[in-house]
């Protein structure tokens, strides 16, 4: 393989790498750093100012780690990293785990190979040189055998398109996009619009300061508590002292924590040991609360009716107001949209200067220069905050919308179903890989943990090519679609696919409708790395430099 040098196209210079990688975010950086380790030269470019991807762009209100928390959602690779590094909460805030992630920059001096403020706007595949070209706003124009999309599941800002909305004059933030400076709440009128996660870690901390919030709600949302908690010495202790076996033990968990996984079915249960189990697990909050439940919450419609009637329940009591309450009471199964951490979510809806508008009931109409407009009447506002989240798993991809062979572009490919092998490489697109891309279990899975074990699976596979001189890797259109219906059979059965989410890519008008994550856990590694070891099952190799010449395996 060859190092950086540059040629010279029609452009100007072009610049050559091993790998070109986008996107600097969690798994860009471990992208980068695992390549260097493999002596190759890599380029990662990122439209940010500075690393961290989805924790650089979220800085809102609230924000923080909502999975299952510090330490465990961090990078595994270094040893030395969970030595040094001191977090101390269980659900870090944004600025935690972007200090962190500068930590592993500096640590790893990784910014020198990644080119920030750099947004690339054109990616292309060339058949007869077997090399990936990249050109960016900022005018480089780049060449590398292999590509990599570490462009995040959770990236691309979903806008609502609501008439007038760019006429609102006052101040106007996505949640997904929050601008660096501070943002003073004081003495206005804010609406917010979306209550999903963004939504309510945000709103707490918005009323506390503002004049009146209105939130917009267009679906309710089950919300459990985060239970929120520094991290004791003990347990700081026991990560350091026990990483190895923490390591391993989330590596063979489903989700990749290192918690065991709940065998017991609900109706196993009395109801009344079901509401102590629930009672127990809300009152320790946290995202813990989701394993250690019953194994079928998920599949079978009696066990999840009866979570969600604890939920419920809980939302009731909490809310003082019976009306209200009502409208935030959820009617769908439980977790089937992506569960939510809350820290006095609910109760915010006891403060005076808080009213909800149920949109299913009283939809927004339009917007003026200083209001929304809803069925039921007027609102003045100074402030308006899109907590709408994002077009996720796909969109980031859709949004660079490689060209491969013979100029298909990854939007026709995609146009009705997200087509990919191994939610790792797409047929028609040969020597690209995705991270956390569709068909993976990605945000289903430990993050930081998914993306080093992809990007592994990665390496392991640009070595293969390398050791047998091959010049390009390349799914089969078969097996893409084997791929695809084992992601659907995984979805379908479970209750997942029956309520609209992000995850089915409702959110977004005019997305393809179906569940696109891997469901299989960690079975999904095992499975590539099996596939890997029969060599490379349901992919086709051509030699290097001989375009054409494939080799199925
Ligand atoms: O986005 P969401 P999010 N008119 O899609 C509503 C991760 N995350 O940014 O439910 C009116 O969940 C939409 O309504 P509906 C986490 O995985 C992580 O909150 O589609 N409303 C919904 O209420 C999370 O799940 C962390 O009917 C509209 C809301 O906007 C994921 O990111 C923190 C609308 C969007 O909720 C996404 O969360 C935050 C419209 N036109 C998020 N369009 C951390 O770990 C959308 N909505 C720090």
């Amino acid at each position: 393989m060859t190092s950086m040098n540059q040629q010279s196209g029609k452009n100007g210079p072009i610049e050559q790498y091993d790998v070109m990688v986008i996107g600097a975010g969690v798994s860009g950086m471990y992208a980068l750093h695992h390549l260097r380790q493999m002596g190759l030269s890599v380029r990662v470019y990122d439209g940010a100012s500075d690393i961290g991807g989805t924790w650089w762009y979220n800085r809102y209100p609230g924000a923080r780690v909502d999975g299952p928390g510090s330490p465990f959602y961090s990078y595994t690779f270094s040893e030395e990293l969970i030595q040094e590094w001191d977090w101390e909460e269980t659900q870090s805030e944004q600025s935690a785990v972007l200090a962190y992630l500068e930590h592993v920059a500096d640590r790893f001096d990784l910014r020198r190979d990644i080119q920030f403020d750099t947004w690339v706007q054109d990616a292309r595949y060339d058949e007869a040189t077997q090399r990936w070209t990249v050109e960016t706003d900022t005018g480089v124009h780049a060449s590398a055998p292999f590509l990599i999309c570490a462009v995040g599941a959770l990236s691309t800002a979903n806008m609502p398109d609501i008439p007038g909305i760019h006429d609102f004059a006052g101040e106007c933030y996505h949640t997904g996009r929050w601008p660096h400076e501070p943002v003073s709440f004081e003495g206005k009128r804010v609406a917010v619009i979306g209550t999903g996660s963004s939504g309510i870690q945000s709103i707490p901390e918005i009323a506390r300061e503002a004049e009146h919030v209105t939130v917009l709600q267009r679906t309710p949302q089950y919300a459990f508590p985060a239970g929120n908690r520094p991290i004791t010495p003990e347990e700081r202790a026991d990560a350091r002292t026990n990483w190895d076996s923490f390591v391993a033990k989330m590596r063979s968990n489903f989700g990749g924590f290192p918690y065991d996984n709940q065998p017991r079915s609900a109706l196993e249960d009395t109801p009344e040991q079901r509401e102590a189990l629930y009672e127990e697990l809300w009152q320790r909050g946290s995202f813990k609360f989701f394993l250690d439940l019953y194994s079928d919450i998920a599949t079978s419609e009696e066990a999840n009716q009866s979570l969600a009637d604890f939920v419920r329940a809980k939302i009731r009591k909490i809310v003082h107001d019976p009306v209200t309450a009502k409208k935030l009471l959820p009617d769908y199964f439980v977790i089937t949209k992506r569960p939510i951490l809350e820290d006095g979510y609910f109760e915010t809806f006891n403060r005076d200067n808080v009213s909800l508008v149920d949109l299913r009931e009283d939809p927004i109409e339009r917007f003026t220069r200083t209001s929304v407009v809803t069925r039921s009447g007027e609102h003045p506002i100074d402030m308006l905050v899109l907590a709408t989240g994002f077009d996720a798993i796909s969109g980031s991809m859709l949004r660079l919308n490689p060209k491969g062979r013979g100029g298909m572009s990854l939007a026709e490919k995609w146009k009705d179903r997200f087509h990919n092998y191994l939610g790792l490489t797409v047929a028609g697109f040969p020597n690209l890989f995705m991270i956390h891309g569709p068909g993976s279990p990605g945000v289903f899975y430990n993050m930081p943990l998914g993306a080093e074990r992809q990007m592994d699976w990665i390496g392991r596979c640009l070595r293969h090519l390398d050791e047998q001189e091959l010049g390009a890797i390349e799914p089969l259109a078969d097996s893409e679609e084997a791929w695809g219906a084992e992601v659907s059979a995984l979805a379908n059965a479970t209750l997942f696919p029956r309520t609209d989410s992000w995850w089915t890519g409702a959110n977004v008008p005019g997305k393809p409708r179906y569940f696109s994550v891997y469901l299989g856990g960690s079975i999904y590694y095992q499975r590539i790395y099996d596939m890997a070891d029969n060599g490379y099952q349901g992919f086709v190799f051509e030699k290097e430099n001989q375009p054409g010449n494939a080799e199925a395996s």
